[in-house]
């Protein structure tokens, strides 16, 4: 049984519910309450001693951060279409990986957070970096219909989530025809689930 520790509103989490959901992977959420530090706790902690969501937990193995739960849900449970072999693909994807991971994060989900939940950081700052982010996809996304190339993968899931908010990082998708085509290609794919904003936690 595979078990998700996550929170509706976090991006992060959400790239792991989209590609469990497309892998069609039966699983359990666990909700993880960051107002109140539960993700600060001994407990939690001993799963992921960097005290952050998300966290997969299938049997005895435990996987933390976002990109290697899809690395490793890629690996094991899907015959090789989101994390191609190839090493020229592979080392696409991995590109946009570094992408999610910093002018990603740092931009465009910082600014979010900023805005949405109230978090210290310099707005102007994470903003410049978040428009450096968008201006990265939709200049890819001129040249190929998915980020690695032909075909969509987990370049494509690692990006999305908080691409797909940057209206909450008060930044308008406007100017970005190709990233506005890009989400409706994501959005058509087989299992694809919207991200939940129920939970009222921080993300
Ligand atoms: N690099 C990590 C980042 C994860 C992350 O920032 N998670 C946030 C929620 S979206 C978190 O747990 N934050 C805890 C905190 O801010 O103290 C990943 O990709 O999983």
């Amino acid at each position: 049984m595979l078990t998700l520790y996550d929170l509706d509103v976090s991006g992060n989490c959400y790239k792991a519910r989209l590609l469990l959901s497309m892998l069609n992977l039966e699983h359990e959420r666990v909700p993880v309450n960051l107002a109140s530090g539960e993700h600060l706790t001994e407990k939690f902690l001993r799963l992921n001693p960097r005290g952050e969501i998300p966290v997969l937990v299938d049997g005895d193995t435990v996987v933390w951060d976002s990109h290697a739960i899809l690395v490793y849900l890629a690996r094991r449970y899907d015959a090789g279409h989101w994390l191609p072999a190839d090493p020229l693909l592979m080392s696409r994807v991995q590109q946009w990986l570094a992408v999610a991971g910093h002018e990603i994060q740092y931009g465009l989900a910082a600014a979010r957070a900023c805005l949405k939940f109230g978090r210290q950081g310099d707005l102007q700052e994470l903003q410049k970096r978040g428009v450096a982010a968008l201006d990265l996809l939709e200049s890819q996304l001129e040249r190929s219909p998915w980020l690695a190339g032909e075909q969509s993968s987990l370049a494509d899931l690692a990006c999305y989530p908080y691409v797909r908010c940057a209206e909450e990082a008060d930044l308008s998708l406007r100017g970005y025809a190709n990233i506005r085509r890009w989400f409706e290609a994501i959005e058509s794919l087989p299992g694809y689930v919207p991200m939940l904003e129920r939970a009222q936690n921080v993300a």
